[in-house]
């Protein structure tokens, strides 16, 4: 419940207070403007001032969405929405941030600093918008991409094993892992929420079909169904089970208790200047 100037107490905010006045330019059907409006949902369920949150993204359509919302944005560079995101959270770790983006930012461009933003757990969600294609640059496959999977750019596949972000998560440290899907929006602003809620390092992968090159997934709708077993907090459960999975259950999979980073626990022992002065020729 937020409170006005006059100290009343105000209805709490819908998703609408979230969602700023551009129009998104994504192709009619794209499962993007799901995800939008479950991540503004999520916001409003937690009623989060939208200026004590930050948005952050790389490129990609997916990494679009900062703009459309009313909290604080940042549209950096294609792969390091999470280093940024890092370095903001550490800084003002009273903002709630929130990172958005697609499969080739995240797994492939921005792959190291996935696994190292899972080791350091500090204290983000981090959304990824998984189309298994390179939707902005044209359809280039993606390390998500079906080793089969037959394009112009690609005639006949790849011909190479996918990159398992689930469990890559897992084995590197996030503390809470799940996977939505955007024909759900409900049930993803719900997990959503719960990520945002939960302490460390998020991973929210949201099935989202890329309609223009992948039409193909629009088929993801019959195929989803929610995970079959309640979440767990042991992290190999969880990897056994999203390595035998068939990549569509969706649900908040891992729940972690590890304690987020929350910077330094100490102030520095030496200041610049003595540095400098210990390593002078
Ligand atoms: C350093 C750099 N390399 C390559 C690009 C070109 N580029 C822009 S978006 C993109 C891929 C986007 O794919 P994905 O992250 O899966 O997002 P989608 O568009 O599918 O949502 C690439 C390769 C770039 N902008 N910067
Ligand atoms: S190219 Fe694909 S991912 Fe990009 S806006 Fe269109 S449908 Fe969405």
């Amino acid at each position: 419940m937020s409170a006005t100037a006059c100290g009343t107490a105000a209805a709490p905010r819908t998703a609408a207070a979230y969602k700023s006045s551009y129009k998104p330019i994504w192709c009619p059907g794209c499962g993007d403007f799901s995800v939008l409006s479950s991540v503004t949902k999520a916001l409003a369920a937690l009623d989060l001032p939208p200026e004590r949150v930050a948005v952050v993204s790389g490129i990609g359509c997916s990494s679009r969405i900062p703009a459309y919302t009313t909290c604080y944005g940042f549209h950096g560079v294609h792969g390091r929405a999470l280093a940024a995101a890092t370095g903001l959270k550490v800084a003002r770790p009273d903002l709630t941030v929130i990172v958005t983006g697609g499969d080739g930012d995240g797994y492939s461009i921005g792959g190291n600093h996935f696994l190292h933003a899972c080791r350091r757990n500090v204290d983000m969600t981090y959304v990824v918008m998984d189309n298994h294609v390179y939707g902005m640059t044209k359809g280039q496959p993606s390390p998500t991409t079906e080793p089969d999977w037959d394009s112009k750019l690609a005639p006949g596949g790849t011909g190479l094993r996918v990159f398992h972000p689930l469990v890559v998560a897992l084995a590197s440290g996030a503390n809470f892992v799940a996977r939505g899907f955007a024909g759900d929006p409900n049930g993803t602003a719900r997990i959503i929420a719960d990520a945002i809620r939960h302490p460390g390092f998020s991973f929210v992968e949201v099935l989202s079909p890329c309609v223009t090159f992948r039409p193909e997934q629009r088929e993801w709708r019959g195929v989803v169904r929610p995970a079959p077993v309640e979440p767990t907090d042991d992290a190999a459960t969880a990897a056994r089970r999203v390595m035998t999975d068939d990549g569509f259950n969706i649900g908040v999979l891992y729940a972690g208790d590890r304690p987020a980073y929350r910077g330094y626990p100490q102030p520095a022992r030496a200041g610049s200047a003595d540095l400098e002065a210990e390593f002078e020729l």
